[in-house]
Order: structure tokens, then C-alpha cells, then sequence
């Protein structure tokens, strides 16, 4: 089989860059391991910036995210027994972000390219990368009803997240790679309950972090900090309900309850691999990186690398190597803000296991500092609504001509 892109994963990465690059009248081929139906109910992110957004509707795929997104101008931060607005809208000229679920963003993304016809094949198995450093990488996969495939391409795109196999099949040495592991996870449950805020709630509590996020005016979205070997099995909804209302909890304030929908435990970890390219390979989304969850940046993230990437990958095809040469330092720009930004909002909100009565003290301190100066403030609105990486920002202090 022969063609342009071969595509690995079928997350938002893989799926967005399929459409953009069928856009450019680029032709794909998609493969992933999972059913459509698990990519379709897999709970992961919630928050899309303005960016986002901003793409999702230039590429045409934002006709249910314009009726069922819900548009927020700011978070609560919520320490020490008070929740403080953080008004975007006011800091940043008028920026806002979107609740609208990344399972929507897939189902949105897989109905559009099975509509278009495109070749997109689910349940797939022993997905093989070959021939990268050639003009003519392979693709190799068995399909759902056992046939053996291979696709000769002129690139391809692993977009098949943290645990896929495009990165390992890069030599060793060809990447330098960092990591840190948080010592703590997140439970995250969806409840059948209207949410009991407008905005989200990240709030710093000294039995740990919590956060109250939404889907729609009837489905609540929350998570709690909890140990990383934590057993899901420990914790019955009754015992989560009452330390979401003990960490969130404010006078004259209550937190609704309801039926617990799906809930499942997460670890953190920041982790940037570097370069996102090796020959014909070209790494997306949190197959080369991957951010801890607080600052809302993963989802975002993989998008706009795919954004980037469909432009260098038609300059590629077209004979102009240029874009598809600086991809990965045009992509890796936005990535460590964004991997800065969510350790940063990981390590001041969470209570680390161990730590001394000092850290406590330190993070509410830059807490209260966010709370009043609006230079801080303005500095977290304009990360979280998204910070539009490239030249224009990276040189926004140079001088002269
Ligand atoms: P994905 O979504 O992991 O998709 C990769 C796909 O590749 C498939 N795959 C393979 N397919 C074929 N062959 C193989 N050998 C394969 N190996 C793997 C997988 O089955 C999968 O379908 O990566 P992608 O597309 O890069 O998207 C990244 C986002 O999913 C991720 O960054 C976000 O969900 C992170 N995240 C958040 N990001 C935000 O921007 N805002 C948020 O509010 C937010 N909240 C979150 C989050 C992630 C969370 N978890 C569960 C990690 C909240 C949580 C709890
Ligand atoms: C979510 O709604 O799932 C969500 C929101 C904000 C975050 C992380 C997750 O920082």
C-alpha cells in the first residue's frame, strides 16, 4: 500500500493531523490499537485555550464545540480558607478559555474523517516503524481481522502517546530526553451532578489539592491529589465525596453530590524528549512529551504540534525541506513554557509527601502574591489562556532592529 503520511494513534494529535493534512489534499493512513468506541469514552482533559479553539474552527470542527463549549474568563484559586477570581478576560484583554471535553474533540474528529472517507483503522496490533532515516519510511501493522499490512510513505507521524512505539524505535542516541515523577497522582471522577461553581476551582489544602471542574451544567468533573500507589479500590464514592467537600469547602459554600459516572487514579510526571524528529519520523503530542495535569496544557499542546507539523510536512511533500527542518525547535519553544507552567502550578498547589513546615509557607506566600499583584496574576492568565509560541514572543525583549 502506498501513502503520503502514515499516522500512528488516534488521540487528538493523530486524529487533527489527518484531518489538516487531508485539508492540504494530503492523504493519510491512521492506525490504532484501541476500539473507537474506548478512544471514544476515554475521560482525559477538559480545558481547550483560545488557540485551540481558534484552530479547531478554522479547520471546520468546531460545530458542536461553538453549541456545547462552555467559554470561562477565569479560575478560582481557593488557599488558606478563601477563593480569589482570576479574572483573564480583564488581565490579558479579553482571553478566555473553553470546557468542552477531549472525548468530544474525538468523537468530533473520528466522525469527520470516516464522513471524508478517510483510512482509519481501529483495533489494530504489532504496529512496526522501519526505514526512517530513508525518503520512504514503512509502516506495518496487522489489522482487527488479522490481515498483515505495510504502507510505504514519505513520512510518518507517531502520534501514539507517552507508551507508544515511534519513540523507542528512534536510536537511543539520537534523543536526549528529561523527566521528573511527581510523589503524588490524581483520582479524577465524572458525577452526574450540576457542577457547584462557574468557574474551575484548583484549590492548595493542607490534606492535599483539589479540583472542581465541569463537563456541562449537568455533569461535574473533580479530582483529588492521593498517594501514587493509591488503590482505587480504597476509595468508595462516599469516601471521596467527603474529602472533595473537606478540601473545597468555604462558608456559605457547599459542594453538590451525585452518582459517580467513571473514576480512576492517574500519576504525574513532566517529560520532554528532544528532538521531535528523526529523519522521516516526526514525534506529536505526548509521544514526546508530556506535562503533569494542573496547568490544563497536554491536550493543547498536542494540537498545536500537529498544527505546525501539517505545514511542514506539505512543505516536505512539495520539496521544501525548511519547515519540516526547524518543526521540532519551532514546536519545542512552546512545550518547555508550557512544561515550566505546569510545574510550576503542579509544585505550588500540591502538598509533597515529606516535605518540611517551610513549603507550606512558601507556596502560600507566592499563592497570596498571585491573589494580589496583577503582574503575577496577569503572568498566570497569560500562560493558562495560552501563550501563541514563535518568533513573535520568544522576541518580544530583543531590542533594535
Ligand atoms: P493520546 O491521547 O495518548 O493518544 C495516543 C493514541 O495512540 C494510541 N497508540 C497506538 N496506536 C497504534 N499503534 C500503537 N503501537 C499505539 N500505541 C498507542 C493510543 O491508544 C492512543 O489512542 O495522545 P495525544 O493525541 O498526543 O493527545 C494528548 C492528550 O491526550 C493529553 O495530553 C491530555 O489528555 C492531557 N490532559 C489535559 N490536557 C489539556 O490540555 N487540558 C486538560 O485539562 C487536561 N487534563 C489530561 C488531563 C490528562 C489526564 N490524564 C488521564 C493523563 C487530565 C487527565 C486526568
Ligand atoms: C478537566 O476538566 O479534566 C481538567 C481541567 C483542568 C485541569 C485538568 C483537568 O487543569
Amino acid at each position: 500500500m502506498r501513502t503520503q503520511v502514515g499516522i500512528v494513534g488516534a488521540g487528538p494529535a493523530g486524529l487533527l493531523l489527518s484531518h489538516l493534512l487531508a485539508l492540504r489534499g494530503i492523504d493519510s493512513v491512521l492506525v490504532e490499537t484501541r476500539s473507537r468506541a474506548y478512544c471514544e469514552a476515554r475521560q482525559r482533559a477538559g480545558v481547550l485555550e483560545d488557540g485551540s479553539v481558534a484552530l479547531l474552527r478554522r479547520a471546520g470542527l468546531a460545530d458542536r464545540l461553538d453549541i456545547k463549549g462552555i467559554e470561562h474568563g477565569g479560575i478560582y484559586l481557593q488557599f488558606a480558607s478563601e477563593r480569589r477570581h482570576i479574572d483573564f478576560r480583564e488581565l490579558t484583554g479579553g482571553r478566555s478559555v473553553t470546557v468542552y471535553a477531549q472525548t468530544e474533540i474525538v468523537k468530533d474528529l473520528i466522525a469527520r474523517r470516516l464522513a471524508d472517507g478517510a483510512a482509519l483503522e481501529f483495533g489494530v496490533t504489532d504496529t512496526e516503524v522501519f526505514d526512517l532515516d530513508s525518503e520512504h519510511p514503512r509502516l506495518r501493522y496487522t489489522a482487527a481481522d488479522g490481515s498483515r499490512h505495510e504502507a510505504i510513505c514519505d513520512a510518518i507521524a507517531g502520534c501514539d502517546g507517552f507508551h507508544g512505539i515511534c519513540r523507542p524505535a528512534i536510536p537511543a542516541g539520537a534523543l536526549t530526553s528529561w523527566e521528573r515523577v511527581y510523589p503524588y497522582a490524581w483520582l479524577g471522577i465524572l458525577a452526574d451532578v450540576p457542577p457547584s461553581t462557574d468557574e474551575l476551582i484548583y484549590a492548595h489544602h493542607p490534606d492535599g489539592f483539589a479540583l472542581h471542574s465541569l463537563r456541562s451544567q449537568a455533569i461535574s468533573r473533580l479530582y483529588l491529589q492521593v498517594s501514587p500507589d493509591e488503590e482505587i479500590g480504597n476509595w468508595p464514592d462516599d469516601r471521596i465525596w467527603a474529602e472533595l467537600a473537606g478540601r473545597l469547602e468555604l462558608p456559605g459554600w457547599s459542594l453538590k453530590q451525585g452518582p459517580v459516572l467513571d473514576k480512576g487514579i492517574t500519576g504525574m510526571r513532566s517529560f520532554v524528549s528532544a528532538p521531535m524528529r528523526y529523519g522521516r519520523l516526526f514525534l506529536a503530542g505526548d509521544a514526546a512529551h508530556i506535562v503533569p495535569p494542573t496547568g490544563a496544557k497536554g491536550l493543547n499542546l498536542a494540537l498545536a504540534d500537529v498544527a505546525v507539523l501539517s505545514a511542514a510536512l506539505d512543505g516536505l511533500l512539495h520539496g521544501d525541506e525548511s519547515l519540516a527542518a526547524s518543526y521540532s525547535a519551532t514546536c519545542l519553544n512552546r512545550v518547555w513554557r508550557c512544561t515550566h507552567f505546569s510545574w510550576w502550578m503542579t509544585t505550588m498547589l500540591h502538598r509533597t509527601p515529606g516535605a518540611d513546615k517551610m513549603e507550606a509557607q512558601l507556596q502560600l506566600a507566592q499563592l497570596r502574591y498571585i491573589a494580589s499583584s496583577r503582574a503575577a496574576a496577569t503572568s498566570l492568565a497569560e500562560n493558562y489562556t495560552g501563550i501563541a509560541a514563535g518568533p513573535a514572543w520568544h522576541d518580544a525583549t530583543k531590542r533594535g532592529p
